[in-house]
């Protein structure tokens, strides 16, 4: 196994992660594969490859947690010897003791933000994944599922194209095979494509769609009516083009990692307007001058886009205190410990 070869992070678990040969496998060996049963789902065989203790591996920015989409190296006993840098990471604020973000998917082209016209399309959550999207690096594209249950597909499509400005919005269904094309032609051999969304939003079915076989289980009955097949971890599903979808299950909560640039993107609309409130720290209440009041007031801003905004806005901020008050406990703890090596260094301790 030479150490330079690089891998792909197709599954990440605590201890371990699966690894293909980099992208771009050659069809010959997906073939090759194509009729084991055991390796159906994956189509390449992957690789455990082991993790460090605490499930960490070097990087050029310290030690961190391997995700799905991560190239890596790994060394003689197959161990992760490295993480190579990402070109892009779609990474979600996480409250928890020991990180405050959470890779979701790495080295990322194009996030698909899939959501349901049936029940109706939430904007909000539209404008957060977006968000997310957006800080990403990768290029959002907005999958509007289930066109096949609404009279008015299009209409709704129209909905969402307003909150969701510069992107493109695709209207698609899946069992009557409408509105793919665009979404295949996103493809290109080497592209990696996330998919994100609810629960039950039709992101598996997509997959699979897209995959032209059953890569992923999606939320049908089972055959024996116990329960329903639904994601439960994220997975890379490399395609036959030469293409890579990244599947994710439903996101319950997805926190916004401090970014006023990925919001300004999201909100172009509001930010604009924002722009031309006299007072620079306008709070956009009671100020007079203020460009964002008097678009609501004339209709052509909507409450709930200006809530949506606020909403995120703080939440954003909340977020970025938080990782400054974390950056600041890890500087003053640093100092204690030079301050104390220093210290040590000057007191020579006695012998004997
Ligand atoms: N009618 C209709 N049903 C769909 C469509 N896409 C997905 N579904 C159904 O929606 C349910 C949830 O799909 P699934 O792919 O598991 O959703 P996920 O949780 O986002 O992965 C399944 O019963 C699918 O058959 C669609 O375009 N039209
Ligand atoms: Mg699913
Ligand atoms: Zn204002």
């Amino acid at each position: 196994m030479s150490s330079s070869q690089r891998w792909r992070v197709v599954r990440a678990d605590k201890g371990a992660i699966l690894v293909v040969p980099d992208v771009g496998v050659p069809a010959a060996a997906l073939a090759e594969h194509e009729h084991e049963p055991e390796h159906e789902h994956e189509h390449v065989e992957p690789l455990r490859a082991v993790l460090a203790r605490d499930g960490l591996a070097e990087s050029d920015e310290g030690r961190v947690v391997p995700a799905v989409g991560d190239y890596v190296l790994l060394d003689d006993e197959g161990g992760v010897a490295r993480v190579l840098p990402r070109s892009s990471a779609l990474v979600r604020d996480t409250a928890n003791r020991t990180s405050l973000t959470q890779v979701l998917a790495a080295n990322v082209d194009v996030v698909l933000v899939v959501e349901h016209l049936d029940p109706d399309p939430d904007l909000g959550r539209v404008e957060r994944l977006l968000t997310l999207a957006w800080r990403s690096g990768a290029t959002p594209v907005v999958v509007l599922t289930k066109a096949d249950l609404v009279p008015d597909p299009r209409g709704m499509g129209h909905d969402v194209e307003r909150v969701a400005i510069g992107v493109d919005v695709h209207v698609v269904s899946v069992p009557a095979d409408e509105g793919l094309g665009p979404v295949r032609a996103l493809l290109a051999p080497g592209t990696t494509v996330v998919v994100v969304g609810p629960s039950g939003a039709g992101k598996s079915t997509l997959v699979n769609a897209l995959a032209g076989r059953e890569a992923m289980a999606t939320g049908e009955r089972r055959a024996d009516g116990r329960g329903r097949h639904t994601t439960t971890h994220r997975e890379l599903v490399p395609l036959a083009g030469g293409a890579v979808l990244i599947d994710t299950p439903g996101l319950r909560a997805v926190g916004l990692v401090a970014d006023a640039e990925a919001l300004e993107h999201t909100f172009a609309d509001v930010a604009e307007l924002a722009a031309r409130c006299r007072f620079a720290d306008c709070a956009h209440r009671t100020e007079p001058g203020c460009a964002v009041r008097a678009a609501l007031d004339a209709g052509e801003l909507d409450e709930r886009r200006f809530d949506s905004w606020r909403r995120l806005e703080r939440e954003a901020a909340y977020q970025e205190r938080r990782a400054d008050a974390r950056l600041a406990a890890a500087e003053r703890a640093r100092w204690k410990k030079i301050t104390a090596e220093h210290r040590r260094g000057h007191r020579p301790v006695p012998r004997g």
